[in-house]
């Protein structure tokens, strides 16, 4: 009796022993799932800018040829390829003097499989720097992969509206677009330049422990 008893406890113990170790492997294997999304998913952004197409250089030329555009200068440009899981994306277009208040109708097209699709129209100021947001729909994903083609069509009730362009920010899943004005360093580049620092500081942090 006491010998069986023995035996079923020591039975128990086996079993708890294996659903612990079950558990560990499972939080193992969520942990491994989690980190592989996540590593797909990672934000970023690829901005066209100068000295692609036509996108202005610097400020004191926003209303110069060739930058400063009118109605027959419709023009378009082509974005890096970005491959990777995509959950979300949006198109981003810094325009300078867009005069929607007054009339002016000036329309961003993308690519979708062959077809230009209407995204939507600029918005913005009279002689300001104003970004426009336009969500990308999954059709545009695939698109996204081989490289985005992007269409502006200026003033299209041929108005006598022109328009000057500094940034086309495609964003993915989130990924931090730069500022309006030509010539601000990209995020990628302040993105690089702080993990330097970073890197710097737990040097010296280091050096410094070794001192002590
Ligand atoms: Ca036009
Ligand atoms: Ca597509
Ligand atoms: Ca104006
Ligand atoms: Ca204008």
């Amino acid at each position: 009796m006491l010998k069986n008893l023995f035996i079923r406890e020591n039975l128990k113990e086996k079993e708890v022993k294996k659903m612990k170790s079950a558990k560990l492997l499972m939080a193992i294997l969520g942990i491994l799932l989690i980190s592989g999304t996540l590593a797909n998913a990672v934000p970023l952004v690829d901005v066209v800018q100068s000295p692609t197409g036509f996108f202005v250089p610097d400020e004191t030329q926003v209303y110069d040829w060739p930058y400063y555009r009118w109605y027959g200068d419709d023009w378009g440009w082509t974005h890096n390829a970005i491959g990777g899981t995509i959950t979300t994306a949006t198109l981003n277009i810094s325009a300078w003097d867009v005069d929607a208040a007054s009339g002016e109708v000036d329309e961003i097209y993308a690519d979708d499989n062959g077809v230009m699709t209407l995204l939507g129209t600029l918005s913005g100021l009279n002689d300001d720097w104003g970004y426009t947001t336009f969500p990308l729909g999954a059709n545009f994903f695939d698109d996204i992969a081989s490289g985005l083609q992007v269409f502006l069509e200026i003033d299209v009730n041929d108005d006598g509206w022109a328009v000057t362009l500094s940034k086309s920010a495609l964003s993915i899943d989130g990924g931090t677009i730069p500022g309006p004005r030509p010539g601000v360093p990209e995020p990628a580049t302040l993105l690089l330049l702080g993990s330097g620092l970073i890197g710097l500081g737990f040097a010296r942090k280091r050096f410094k422990k070794q001192l002590n």
